[in-house]
């Protein structure tokens, strides 16, 4: 029994001196060890000896398994070295190596602009109203006082769907729907996308943007129109900027006007930007034509308003200096990377 013992232990110190991993010390353990171990089938045999021996061979049992216990501690300890000496050569970072460039994104310039229109109008009270891109004719058409045989109306200067649904040419249609459903005072801008058929060029695009604007109320009169504009302008190009109002027409409006600013390269002496007049053409406008205020079942009477319109692209292009509408749209990273 006892060189059944001193085998146990040669054994043990065999495998062990083989064994790399923790799991393969840990199956020795247990071979050796554990309840069904060689060592526990040994001292069941120690029933059949003498009280002696069995004194004499519990002790040598209890000393080999304390050697076993050593052994087995001691090339657990090693493995674990070893196995963390692999992972961390496994996850070793090279602190040095230059990090992965984090590519931000950047607003597309004509959002830059929308967006900086917009907040000129909100800080003055206004809401903004959004509707479809895909209008009725009515909406886009006669309820804005452009009877069936206005020019804006002809199959060649407008995307139609059929006889009454067509592309948005302006976003005037969201005002309409707001008069239909709104009492006053109303006071919104709808910034927004508008198709009409143009042949592109530097200046044309069949697809654009526009921010219009309307103000209805009691009282409200072309002094509103005015200060309200001229506010905006010095707000988007430069508290020094004048305003201009001359004369126009729009069925939708009476009277109606378009809006120059003073040159806000040059201050009004005349430059390239202004092509020499000291003047830029921003925006069309004017006091809401009762015809379309009766639209929305607004008496008249008591209620005036006064709307406006201008192009996002024009006036992106004018305070970026960009010489072709088209390259908004070509989406070259080259063009949209200088408006971070
Ligand atoms: C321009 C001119 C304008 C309006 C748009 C409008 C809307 C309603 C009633 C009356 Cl619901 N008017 N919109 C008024 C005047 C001018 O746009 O040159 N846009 C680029």
């Amino acid at each position: 029994m006892q060189a059944q013992l001193n085998k146990i232990l040669d054994q043990a110190k065999d495998k062990l001196q083989e064994a790399a991993t923790v799991a393969q010390v840990d199956e020795i353990r247990v071979k050796m060890l554990g309840k069904k171990g060689r060592l526990t089938e040994i001292l069941r045999g120690m029933g059949k000896l003498s009280p002696e021996e069995r004194k004499t061979t519990g002790q040598m049992a209890n000393t080999v398994r304390g050697e076993i216990e050593e052994l087995l501690e001691k090339k657990f300890r090693e493995v674990k070295v070893v196995a963390k000496e692999a992972q961390f050569k496994l996850e070793r970072i090279d602190v040095t190596e230059p990090g992965k460039e984090v590519n931000i994104g950047v607003r597309h310039p004509l959002t830059i602009t929308m967006d900086e229109i917009s907040k000129v109008f909100t800080n003055m009270g206004f809401s903004i109203a959004e509707g479809p891109e895909v209008e009725t004719v009515f909406n886009n058409f006669d309820a804005l006082n452009a009877g069936p045989n206005h020019p804006a109306r002809d199959m060649t200067d407008t995307f139609y769907i059929n006889e009454d649904i067509l592309l948005r040419t302006q976003t005037s249609p969201v005002q309409v729907r707001t008069l239909l459903k709104q009492k006053p005072p109303i006071k919104i801008i709808s910034p927004g996308r508008c198709f009409r058929c143009d042949t592109p060029d530097a200046t044309h695009s069949p697809m654009f943007h526009q921010v219009e604007g309307l103000v209805v109320d009691e009282g409200i009169t072309m002094a509103d129109l005015k200060g309200t504009l001229d506010r905006f302008a010095k707000q988007l190009f430069g508290t020094e900027t004048r305003t201009k109002f001359r004369p126009h027409h729009f069925p939708f409006t009476e009277p109606s006007a378009e809006m120059d600013v003073s040159c806000f390269k040059c201050g009004g002496k005349g430059c390239r930007v202004c092509k020499g007049s000291g003047w830029i053409e921003i925006l069309g406008c004017g006091m809401v034509h009762p015809n379309v205020l009766k639209v929305g079942g607004i008496d008249t009477e008591r209620y005036t308003g006064f709307a406006f319109g201008m192009g996002v692209e024009r006036v992106s292009m004018l305070k970026y200096g960009v010489d072709d509408i088209r390259l908004f749209y070509e989406n070259d990273m080259r063009f949209i990377n200088q408006f971070k």
